[in-house]
C-alpha cells in the first residue's frame, strides 16, 4: 500500500533522512498509515458504515501490533467480506485469462496450488508470505532429503492502509511487502481508491513470485533509502506507473495494426473496472519513458488520465536502473 502525495520528509535542519537500517527498523516506520477518516474520508465509501468502520479498527489492532518475524495473525473473514471476494474474483479471473501478462498468469497458478486461493475462500497472508519465503524443492543426495530453496524470498507484513511513499518503498530494500488484510467495502467491488487486500492478492502477489520481478521491486526499495524528497517523488511515480499501472505490448493485431497490449500492474489487475477502462477504446497509453512518467500526475481516488507501455516488462526494468543509477551518481 502506497500513497505517492506525502513523500515523507527529510530533517529539516542537517538535510539527513532517517531510514530503516535493518529489517526490524520496518517496526518504526511500517505504523504511520493515512487511512480513511484522514486522507481519504469523504470518497470511501465504507465512511459511513459503521460496522465496516468497527471491522477496519480490527484490522488496524492486527497491524498496529505487528512485530517483524511474528507471524501473521489469521483472520476469520465474514460471510459478506467473502462474497465480496468472491465476486471480484470471478470477474478478475476472466479478464486476466485475456489480459493479464504471461508471468503474471503462470505465478498465479502456483498461489492456487500452494496458498488457498479460490473463489470461496480469501487467502491468509501468512500462508502467502511462507510460500514466498520458501518454495520447497526436493533434493536427493545420497539417502538424505533435503527440504530446500527460495522462491523470491519476499515476505509480508500486514499494514493498516496507505503508508507514506517513503515508508512503503523501504520495505522493499529488505523484501518486505506492506500487505493490508482488510476487504474492500461491498458497496464498490470493482473499483476501490484505497488498497485492501484484494488489491494486494490478485494485484500484487503473483509477481512477487517472479524472481526478476521481486529482484526489481528490492532494488527501487534500495534507491529510495536515505534519498532526498524530490528523488523519492519521482520514484513514487515511477514505481505507480510501472508496477501499479504498467503495460507491455506484445504485438499488433494482423488485421487493424493495433498494439495489443497485457497488464502487469496491480492496480489494473486488482479493479476490473480499471482494467477494463485501461484496455479500452477511450484510454490513452504512452510509451514508457522515466522523463516522461514523472511528469504525470499519480490519481489515487479517480482512474488514471494516461498508462505506460513498455515492450516488456524487462524494458520497463532496464530504464529504471538507469534511472536509479543517475541518482546515486548525483547523490
Ligand atoms: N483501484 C484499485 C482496486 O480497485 O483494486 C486499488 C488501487 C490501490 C493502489
Ligand atoms: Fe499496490
Amino acid at each position: 500500500a502506497l500513497e505517492v502525495s506525502d513523500p515523507g520528509s527529510a530533517d529539516a535542519l542537517s538535510g539527513a533522512v532517517w531510514f530503516p537500517k535493518s529489517i526490524y527498523d520496518l517496526d518504526i516506520c511500517c505504523r504511520r498509515v493515512i487511512m480513511y477518516g484522514a486522507g481519504l474520508d469523504a470518497d470511501h465509501p465504507g465512511f459511513k458504515d459503521d460496522e465496516y468502520r468497527k471491522r477496519r479498527m480490527m484490522f488496524a489492532d492486527i497491524a498496529l501490533n505487528y512485530k517483524q518475524g511474528d507471524p501473521i495473525p489469521r483472520v476469520e473473514y465474514t460471510a459478506k467480506e467473502t462474497a465480496t471476494w468472491k465476486i471480484i474474483y470471478r470477474k478478475l479471473r476472466e479478464l486476466h485469462q485475456k489480459h493479464a501478462c504471461a508471468e503474471y498468469l503462470e505465478n498465479f497458478e502456483l498461489l492456487e496450488q500452494h496458498c488457498g486461493y479460490s473463489d470461496s475462500n480469501v487467502p491468509q497472508l501468512e500462508d502467502i508470505s511462507n510460500f514466498l519465503k520458501s518454495n520447497y524443492i526436493f533434493f536427493l543426495t545420497g539417502i538424505t532429503k533435503y527440504v530446500f530453496a527460495v522462491k523470491t524470498g519476499f515476505r509480508l507484513r500486514p499494514v493498516a492502509g496507505y503508508l507514506s511513499a517513503r515508508d512503503f518503498l523501504a520495505g522493499l530494500a529488505f523484501r518486505v511487502f506492506n500487505c493490508t488484510q482488510y476487504v474492500r467495502h461491498h458497496a464498490d467491488p470493482f473499483y476501490t481508491p484505497e488498497p485492501d487486500t484484494v488489491h494486494e492478492l490478485m494485484g500484487h502477489m503473483a509477481l512477487f513470485a517472479d524472481p526478476d520481478f521481486a529482484q526489481f521491486s528490492q532494488e527501487i526499495g534500495l534507491a529510495s533509502l536515505g534519498t532526498s524528497d524530490e528523488d523519492l517523488s519521482k520514484l513514487a511515480t515511477l514505481y505507480f506507473f510501472s508496477i501499479e499501472f504498467g503495460l507491455c505490448c506484445v504485438g499488433h493485431d494482423r488485421i487493424t495494426n493495433k498494439p495489443k497490449y497485457k497488464i502487469y500492474g496491480a492496480g489494473l489487475l486488482s479493479s476490473a473496472g480499471e482494467l477494463q477502462h485501461a484496455i479500452g477504446e477511450k484510454s490513452e497509453i504512452i510509451r514508457f519513458d522515466p522523463d516522461r512518467v514523472v511528469q504525470q500526475e499519480c490519481l489515487i481516488t479517480t482512474f488514471q488520465n494516461a498508462y505506460f507501455y513498455t515492450k516488456n516488462f524487462d524494458e520497463a526494468q532496464q530504464k529504471l536502473r538507469y534511472v536509479f543509477w543517475k541518482m546515486c551518481l548525483r547523490a
